[in-house]
């Protein structure tokens, strides 16, 4: 049966109440990117590192799941094809609403890395600076999320995935980050169909065979329904 493989963004989560990055007043408006998610930044002063992401931490760890969320977890349930969720998205609201196997390219907000010995473990709600690694107890614990210039997770599992999609949708997302913005066309060029959903048009709107306009928790439980309705389910 079909393999559908879904790309989202901070968009998703808007309606959650968490900040997206590059709408009016988003995250990139009020700290610059290069000061809190890039390696230098951090090394540079990762006091401000850790509050940007503390901030985020506690305020996504009391958002709830949206609709939108809530209905591709039912799509992953009920699809009798594989559903796979790649998340740009550091927040746990994927799980939260139900969703299985959730490929966090970007990172969690939940973990914390050891940028000595690469160890990973459960992030308290707020971090500091030198917080010792409980394996190898080097002060060098940071968020474990992936900055730019640094290597997304999971890369290979997401390319292989593409390689068998035949359905691919966009969701949430500016496509201005790559290489999830690429992703559209590594489904393309494996024959896949692709759709965009989103509250306005990405930069790369014109690769999707289909795009969808409106909040999430309009666009995607009524693109599930569909789905799952033309299969008589
Ligand atoms: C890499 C950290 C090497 C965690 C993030 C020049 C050209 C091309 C590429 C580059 C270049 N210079 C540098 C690069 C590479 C760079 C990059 O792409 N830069 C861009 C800015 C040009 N990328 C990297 O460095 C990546 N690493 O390339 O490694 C490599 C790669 C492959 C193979 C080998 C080596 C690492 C990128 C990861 C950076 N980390 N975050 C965190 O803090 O969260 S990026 C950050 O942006 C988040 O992860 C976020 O998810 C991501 C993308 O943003 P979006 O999710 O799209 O959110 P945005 O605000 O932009 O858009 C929101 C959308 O939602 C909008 O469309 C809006 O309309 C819509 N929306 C709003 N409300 C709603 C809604 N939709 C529906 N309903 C609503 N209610």
């Amino acid at each position: 049966m079909e393999k559908i493989v879904i790309l989202t963004g901070a968009g998703i989560s808007a309606e959650s109440g968490l900040g997206t990055f590059r709408d009016e007043g988003g995250l990139w408006a009020q700290h610059r990117i290069e000061d809190v998610a890039t390696p230098e930044g951090f090394a540079r002063n990762p006091a401000l590192v850790h509050r940007f992401y503390n901030a985020r931490r506690v305020q996504a760890a009391k958002a709830q799941p949206n609709a939108a969320h809530k209905a591709l977890a039912r799509l992953q349930k009920d699809w009798p094809g594989e559903v796979v969720i790649v998340t740009q998205n550091v927040d746990g609201l994927h799980e939260a609403g139900g969703a299985e196997n959730v490929i966090h390219m970007h990172g969690v907000l939940a973990g914390a890395l050891c940028a000595t010995c690469g160890h990973r473990w459960p992030s308290p709600p707020e971090m500091e600076v030198g917080e010792p690694c409980p394996a190898c107890r080097s002060p060098t614990a940071r968020p474990d999320v992936v900055w730019f210039g640094e290597m997304p997770y999971q890369m290979d599992e997401i390319y292989d995935h593409l390689a068998g999609a035949a359905l691919f949708a966009a969701i949430g997302t500016s496509g201005q980050v790559y290489p999830a913005a690429a992703f559209v066309h590594e489904a393309q060029a494996a024959g896949a169909r692709t759709v965009e959903l989103n509250l306005a048009p990405s930069a790369g709107v014109s690769s999707f065979d289909e795009t969808r306009l409106g909040p999430a928790t309009g666009t995607v439980p009524r693109w599930v329904e569909e789905l799952l309705g033309e299969r008589g389910g």
